[in-house]
């Protein structure tokens, strides 16, 4: 099979071997049923402006005040992302410099806080990241670290408990948001509670910036001062991220991705970030956006049907946190069975999980890919019941075969988008 990208046949004349894995991922991408939530499909218009020129290109600094010469373009393609980020997410500032998710909260920790200062976050464990504060990350070890869970019987948020918890430790930053938050985050709540004990808000929406750019999730902004995003999860850009912030918070964010942190901007990550964000500003993203979350909530619909636990019982937005403590197999071997049988998605806690981290007992689902190759509540049916299939095979061999070749057959009529077979 031959892999069509606009710049295929340099890589296979230059570099055979790494051509022949670029041909094995894009069959694998185009092959499985990826249902990691944080992953997509890029365009190839974001893909192609990833791989062009402007990876060439040193700029240090912001556009006007750079510390090498040569900058007419890249001075442009830079502004052109940031009015195209403030414009669609109706921000004042925004900085597209951030090489990804972490650096960019590593960002505004320079930039707000002290080490030794007392900071708040979701608790890994319970859904949020590790950059909230997790005693591994340099932002536990760091600072004072204070994190937030989930209420053991909803699985939710409990905004009484933030605000209990906000109250004795008085964090100087609280963060709201995380990787595995299956319901609307209330923006305006943490804002209250933010207010009341003088924190600054910061809201990490990388998951979710795309169904907020869409209108299908709530918008941080004006509730968060400071608001985090990655850019190639349900943005569906390439790999990097943005902060975006309210004019009093931007001097200081300018400095702290620069020169605070990090060296010179990946321009030709820029260029694909303002790709990306001129396709998310469509009518046909929104409608993107709305679908992703219809299809989420009706693969949740058959997994509950099917007898499987949902923490929090579903979902409001893109992703499904499935926990399989009821099961006999663990959150490893079932996402490691459902990878031999097509669908690709990772082991995860769950809120209170007796397992450890590296073996835990959930699993998590979401749909921004799926949704990106055109699938919907029918194929979110069939998914969900081979999921049910597998978990319930524990290992069967001829069930996940029977699987395989049934997902074989339904990617074949939803091609994959930024891949040609
Ligand atoms: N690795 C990302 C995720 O899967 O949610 C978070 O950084």
């Amino acid at each position: 099979m031959a892999y069509v990208h606009p710049r295929f046949d340099a890589i296979r004349a230059t570099d055979p071997e790494v051509a022949d894995l670029v041909v094995a991922e894009a069959e694998r991408e185009a092959g499985a049923i990826r249902l990691i939530a944080s992953e997509n499909y890029a365009s190839e218009a974001v893909m192609a402006a990833t791989g062009s020129v402007f990876t060439n290109k040193y700029s240090e600094g912001y556009a006007g005040k750079r510390y090498y010469e040569g900058q007419r373009v890249v001075d442009q393609v830079e502004t052109l992302a940031i009015e195209r980020a403030k414009a669609l997410f109706g921000a004042e500032h925004a900085n597209v410099q951030p090489y990804s998710g972490s650096p960019a909260n590593l960002a505004v920790y320079l930039a707000f806080a002290e080490p030794g200062d007392t900071i708040m976050g979701m608790s890994l464990a319970a859904g949020g990241h590790l950059t909230h504060g997790h005693k591994v990350s340099a932002t536990g070890k760091w600072f004072d670290a204070v994190g937030y869970g989930v209420r053991k019987e909803t699985g939710r948020i409990d905004l009484d408990d933030v605000r209990e918890l906000a109250l004795e430790h008085r964090p100087k930053i609280l963060f709201c948001g995380g990787t595995a938050v299956p319901r609307t985050i209330d923006f305006a709540g943490f804002a209250e509670i933010a207010a009341e004990v003088d924190a600054l808000l910061v809201a990490d929406i990388a998951h979710i910036a795309g169904l907020v750019a869409g209108g299908a999730h709530p918008s941080p902004i004006g509730h968060a001062p400071v608001v985090m995003t990655t850019t190639h999860k349900s943005l569906r850009g390439p790999r990097g991220a943005m902060i975006l912030t309210d004019a009093d918070h931007a001097s200081a964010i300018d400095k702290a991705v620069f020169p605070g942190l990090q060296g010179g901007p990946h321009n030709h990550t820029t260029a694909a970030i303002a790709v990306a964000l001129s396709e998310a500003s469509t009518d046909e993203f929104a409608e993107y956006a709305h679908r992703i979350v219809t299809n989420a909530r009706a693969l949740g619909e058959v997994l509950a049907e099917r007898g499987l636990d949902l923490v929090s019982g579903g979902t409001d937005n893109h992703l499904l946190l499935v926990d399989l403590t009821p099961t006999a197999i663990g959150g490893k071997p079932a996402a490691q069975a459902l990878d031999r049988a097509g669908i690709v998605c990772n082991y995860n806690a769950v809120p209170f999980d007796p397992k450890p981290p590296f073996n835990p007992s959930g699993l998590r689902l979401g749909t921004p890919a799926v949704t990106s190759r055109g699938m919907g509540p029918d194929e979110m049916a069939a998914i969900g019941n081979w999921i049910v299939d597998v978990v319930e095979a524990d290992g069967d061999d001829e069930v996940e075969q029977r699987v395989r070749n049934e997902v074989t057959d339904l990617v074949g009529s939803f091609p994959a988008p930024g891949i040609t077979l």
